[in-house]
This record gives C-alpha cells, sequence and structure tokens, in this order.
C-alpha cells in the first residue's frame, strides 16, 4: 500500500484526532532511506500552551518508534532512549538531526522522497495526535530545504 493510502485509511479510523487545538505540531518530516532494513528517523516540532508529555509514537510504517536524544561526551556521540518527552508550557521543542529525533525501526517499507505517512502521537493530556510527515531527501537537514 502507498504510503498516501495508508494515511488516506487511517485518517478513515474512528478515534484517532485529525486535529487538536492543544498540541500545535509543524516542520514533520523524514529522511528519505536507502533500505528498508535500515531504521529511519523523524523529526518534529511540538508546542504545548498547556505543557504535555509525549507518551508514545506509533505508524504503520514502522514497527517500533523510539524517543532518541544524541548525547556527546569525550567526542563521541550516543543515542539515548527516552521513554517519555516534557513540553514545557508555551515552549516549542524542535527535533533535529544529531539532537533530538524519532528512530522508526523496523520500516514495513522505504522512506521514499516526495512522499508522505502518517504518524500517531500519543500524549498524556491531548490524547492521540495524528500528523502526515513528508519524506524529504537523503541529506536533508530540515523542511527549510525544501522551501523555495
Ligand atoms: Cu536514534
Amino acid at each position: 500500500m502507498k504510503p498516501l493510502l495508508l494515511a488516506l485509511s487511517l485518517a478513515l479510523l474512528p478515534g484517532i484526532a485529525l486535529a487538536n487545538d492543544a498540541i500545535q505540531i509543524s516542520a514533520a518530516w523524514a529522511r528519505a532511506s536507502i533500505l528498508p532494513s535500515r531504521p529511519g528517523a523523524a523529526y518534529l516540532t511540538l508546542q504545548s500552551e498547556q505543557g504535555d508529555r509525549l507518551l508514545q509514537v506509533t505508524s504503520p510504517m514502522a514497527k517500533t518508534i523510539m524517543i532518541h536524544q544524541v548525547l556527546e561526551s569525550d567526542g563521541v556521540s550516543r543515542m539515548m532512549h527516552l521513554p517519555a518527552l516534557d513540553l514545557q508550557p508555551g515552549q516549542a521543542l524542535a527535533m533535529a538531526p544529531g539532537h533530538l529525533h524519532l528512530m522508526m525501526m523496523g520500516l514495513t517499507e522505504k522512506l521514499v522522497e516526495g512522499t508522505e505517512f502518517p504518524l500517531v502521537l500519543q500524549f498524556e493530556d491531548a490524547g492521540d495526535v495524528s500528523v502526515n510527515v513528508s519524506v524529504l531527501g537523503i541529506a536533508a537537514l530540515g523542511p527549510a530545504e525544501v522551501v523555495q
């Protein structure tokens, strides 16, 4: 199934909020992947006026999605798994390559540049919020690159 069809079929599922005023999500993007056997990475900017906590992220595109933070010590960078992500009230939290990201393990298909796929973010207060993620090029650093 094409990602667009997945997105449409997900939109028809009951119980999934497609818009949620409590959480603002912007700049949702992922890097294209060369092989489906390699994990993918997705990035978003999140903001909640009241403050909230991101508990879990799921997608039909991946078996498991983990919240990762990159930590650098002695010139070596490691990825640390975060069990949840706190949003401070009114403060935008921007994920970016080399920093905070969503690690997509066990991709069901390659992430192809120019396509979109859905993510469902589960928040402690706001509940489930769905967002479409744009797949950019393999070396993309962020959505600003495609805004001409
Ligand atoms: Cu990672």
